[in-house]
């Protein structure tokens, strides 16, 4: 009988016959595997020992200057039928996709050491969670993965008995950015991937399969697969909620997952616990919720900003056994990145000597990869083969005008709504121009692997008799004043945003009801001890409807984009709202408030 392993062998060699290795290693994930791993990679150069003193097992890696970010406009989504990766993604048809990759996947491992990585999306013995393979010739790579993932053999062992994974192929191939595609295959669940050692285009289990792929995977399987962190507010009274948040790369999901409560609220006994803080993926439990884990294991995070102030989880999870990506160093050979308020840089991210008139000394999208068990708000339930109910689904995005700093959808399809028609302004961790606002529905623009008509669809389709759906509310913690700085502190301060947002789902909390939501009264949100004027609240909670009305005739055009597949019940949405906004703008400039505020 053959055995189940009998097609990953299969893919194995054909993969060998067409990269031409000079030999095949199927990684266990052992300790003796990775030590053997970091010696050869610190021995040629790939890897680079940091301060050994005041970052034990830390090492650097140095990517090539030109591959430093995922590249949007070279991933692919190859599905039979155009409109099934729909205006969102950009296509190419599979046959001649897989004819131009494999001309370059041809010989690209000679001399070479072409690496098998089992390994498993979420606890290893989740049912929600879901296995792959990647086939790499990067050493760096099967380094990360085996932080990123729950990698090597009992991944293994659950792929032989489930006898379906996720097939992904990468080659470093020659890092020319003139022969880098990220591809998918979502009907075959194969990924292929060339030219880019970078995270998001390299470490296969994470963007490409825990999002493009698993969307589609998740879509045809009834769960969903999202670009969110997910983190448990436990209150003084030992009860814990979970809330599952997106928001655009590099906007402050590792901050949010990992935050440090104020003074007043640890000292009453609030506490954070960090599921994730990049994935989720969730699925309707018995009891009509959505449970959700995370799917990876570790923490591929953005360095600059992390200091102290901004994220001192991270700063203290991140002084051992993290692997450094592109930042500079100090005189002792500590790493180093702009906002890090200790030390000073002497050489910059690509090994120059430090000099500010170069760029900055970290590549602003450098990252650290670290166990999350290494975060000290790390979740025990992380672990957990269930994972966690999640009560309040949160959106939100660079906005630095109109959008108030938080409010919440009247239900579950308005909510839906209002996921599609986020916008934010682009950050670094992807090429291309930086500042600009674009629609980033439900934070998944770059990730979802199929039309986000079919998407939004797929997401309308939850709300079922018997649903005990989350809530749905956005934030945006960038609103800023006329000064052009930001009127809300952030960072520690958003948890008094996260009580009021459970207090709704508790019923506990009160609101205003405006047309585009419901918005905390100046005084529903515990803002004691903040330094805040008066003036600065009021605008933070500002619903300006002349301002709304036109940003609901963008979102218009925007869902136009998708055409005749677009879900007619999210056109009613937004049809709606604009009308109701219509008579309130005859009516008042500005929702009232609720406590004369
Ligand atoms: C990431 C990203 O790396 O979203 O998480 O780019
Ligand atoms: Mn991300």
């Amino acid at each position: 009988m053959p055995s189940s392993l009998d097609s990953l062998n299969r893919w194995v060699d054909d993969v060998a016959r067409l990269t031409e290795p000079a030999e095949i290693h199927w990684c266990n994930g052992s300790d003796g595997e990775s030590r053997l791993l970091n010696e050869r990679m610190l021995a040629n150069g790939d890897l680079i020992a940091l301060n050994a003193q005041t970052h034990p097992g830390c090492t650097l890696h140095r990517s090539s200057p030109t591959d430093v970010a995922r590249v949007e406009h070279l991933t692919f989504i190859c599905t039979q039928n155009r409109d099934d990766a729909g205006p969102n993604n950009n296509w190419m048809d599979p046959v001649d996709a897989h004819a131009k990759i494999d001309a370059l996947f041809a010989g690209c491992m000679r001399g070479r050491t072409l690496y098998v990585i089992p390994y498993c999306m979420g606890p290893i013995d989740s049912p929600i969670s879901r296995c792959g393979v990647e086939i790499t010739d990067s050493p760096y790579v099967v380094a990360n993965m085996r932080i990123m993932t729950r990698m090597g053999a009992a991944a293994l062992t659950r792929i032989e008995r489930e006898g379906k994974f996720v097939k992904g192929l990468h080659s470093t191939g020659e890092l020319d950015p003139d022969k880098r595609f990220i591809m998918h295959f979502p009907e075959e669940l194969t990924i292929k991937s060339i030219g880019s050692g970078y995270g998001g285009n390299a470490l296969l289990g994470k963007k490409c399969h825990a999002l493009r792929i698993g969307s589609w995977q998740a879509r045809s399987e009834g769960w969903l697969a999202e670009h969110m962190l997910i983190v448990g507010i436990e209150n003084p009274a030992g009860e814990t909620r979970y809330i599952a948040a997106a928001f655009p790369s590099a906007c402050g999901k590792t901050n949010l997952a990992m935050l440090i409560p104020p003074e007043g609220y640890r000292k009453a006994g609030w506490k954070v616990w960090t599921v994730g803080d990049d994935i989720c993926w969730m699925t309707p439990g018995k009891d009509g919720r959505l449970w959700a884990i995370n799917p990876e294991a570790g923490y591929f995070g953005v360095a600059p900003g992390t200091d102290t102030t901004t994220n001192p989880n991270a700063l203290a999870m991140i002084q051992r056994d993290t692997i450094y990506t592109n930042v500079g160093v100090t005189a002792d050979n500590q790493p180093w990145w702009e906002g890090l308020s200790e030390g000073e840089p002497v050489k910059d991210w690509r090994g120059r000597e430090f000099d500010d008139a170069q760029g900055p000394a970290a590549h602003p999208n450098a990252r650290f990869t670290v166990s999350a068990r290494q975060c000290p708000s790390w979740s025990p339930m992380a672990e957990a083969a269930d994972g966690v109910p999640i009560s309040a689904i949160v959106f939100g995005g660079r906005r630095p005008s109109l959008v108030p700093l938080v409010f919440e959808a009247k239900d579950w399809a308005h909510g839906v709504l209002v996921g599609a028609a986020m916008g934010s302004e682009t950050t670094a961790a992807a090429t291309g121009a930086v500042g600009v606002l674009r629609r980033d529905s439900m934070a998944m623009k770059p990730f979802c692997g199929y039309n986000f008509a079919d998407y939004f669809a797929h997401w309308l389709s939850f709300d079922q008799p018997g649903a005990k759906l989350p809530k749905i509310f956005h934030v945006n913690w960038f609103r800023k004043g006329s000064d052009g700085k930001f009127l809300w502190p952030g960072f520690g301060e958003n948890l008094r945003v996260l009580e009021w947002i459970l207090g709704r789902c508790e019923g506990t909390s009160d609101a205003v009801e405006s047309p585009v939501g419901f918005v905390p009264g100046v005084n529903d949100l515990k803002l004691d001890g903040l330094a805040l004027s008066a003036a600065a609240r009021q605008e933070l909670l500002e619903v300006d409807m002349h301002g709304w009305r036109a940003e609901l005739a963008d979102i218009a055009r925007y869902l136009d984009s998708f055409g005749s597949r677009l879900p007619q019940r999210l056109k009613d949405e937004q049809r709606a709202i604009a009308a109701a906004l219509e008579s309130a703008v005859e009516s008042t400039p500005v929702a009232r408030r609720a406590n004369g505020g």
